[in-house]
């Protein structure tokens, strides 16, 4: 991504992050903290959710009828300890089939605001979600298939599938981490899992039809 695009974004969210930190209770664990993202710019742009070549793979991953449903940030702070290993959605297709291998139908891309190193990453166990989640989690906690340590830089893209085991490893870095997310979903595809902010009418209107089209958003009507 544009790094004067996400700098500006990252100078404009950093009042929000410490007020977050300061005034809220931990939803994510000790130290981490969800909050959906505002949609007023700079902090939300255009570039960050119709970025063409993430869009591509989007296409790949869920075909043509997608649509974003997630627009949120993970902070982790100091006080942060190991997440447990989790994934990152709520209902499955089948409830009653929960590991039935079925072509992805919600892709997750996260993107970074500030450096995220060695002292404030995010571990992702590669694979995990090609295997029955109970098998998954045994393999991690064996070791057979180690966690991978993410390393990004401002306006670094990853694009993860959303069953893959994953988990926040401790913020000693002295500074909050955010962790910016969109969650893609195919259009049938809806679990409400995540806390959602309304979109600003005048960024609405700003938007083209066919932007308009993909995000399943709440809409302010003035
Ligand atoms: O921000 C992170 O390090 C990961 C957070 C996460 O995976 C979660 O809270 O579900």
């Amino acid at each position: 991504l544009d790094a004067a695009i996400v700098e500006a974004a990252r100078v404009a969210l950093w009042p929000a992050i410490d007020a977050h930190i300061r005034g809220s209770v931990p939803n994510r664990g000790p130290g981490r903290f969800f909050f959906p993202m505002p949609f007023e710019p700079p902090c939300f742009s255009t570039a960050f959710m119709f970025n063409p070549e993430v869009l591509a793979v989007v296409r790949i991953m869920l075909g043509e009828r997608y649509v974003a449903d997630q627009w949120g940030c993970d902070v982790c702070a100091e006080g942060s300890a190991h997440q447990g290993v989790h994934v990152d959605y709520r209902r499955p297709l089948f409830e009653e089939l929960p590991d039935l291998r079925v072509p992805a139908y919600m892709i997750v891309v996260n993107f970074s605001l500030a450096p995220i190193g060695r002292a404030d990453g995010i571990e992702i166990a590669p694979e995990s979600h090609l295997l029955p989640r109970e098998h998954a989690i045994a393999a991690v906690q064996a070791d057979r298939i180690p966690l991978e340590l993410v390393l990004l830089d401002p306006g670094d893209i990853l694009i993860r599938h959303p069953w893959a085991l994953h988990r926040g490893s401790p913020n000693v870095s002295g500074r909050p981490r955010p962790l910016v997310s969109i969650r893609y979903v195919r259009r049938w595809y809806s679990d409400g899992s995540r806390e959602v902010s309304t979109v600003p009418a005048a960024v609405w209107n700003a938007l083209t039809d066919e932007q308009r089209a993909v995000m399943r958003f709440p809409v302010a009507t003035t």
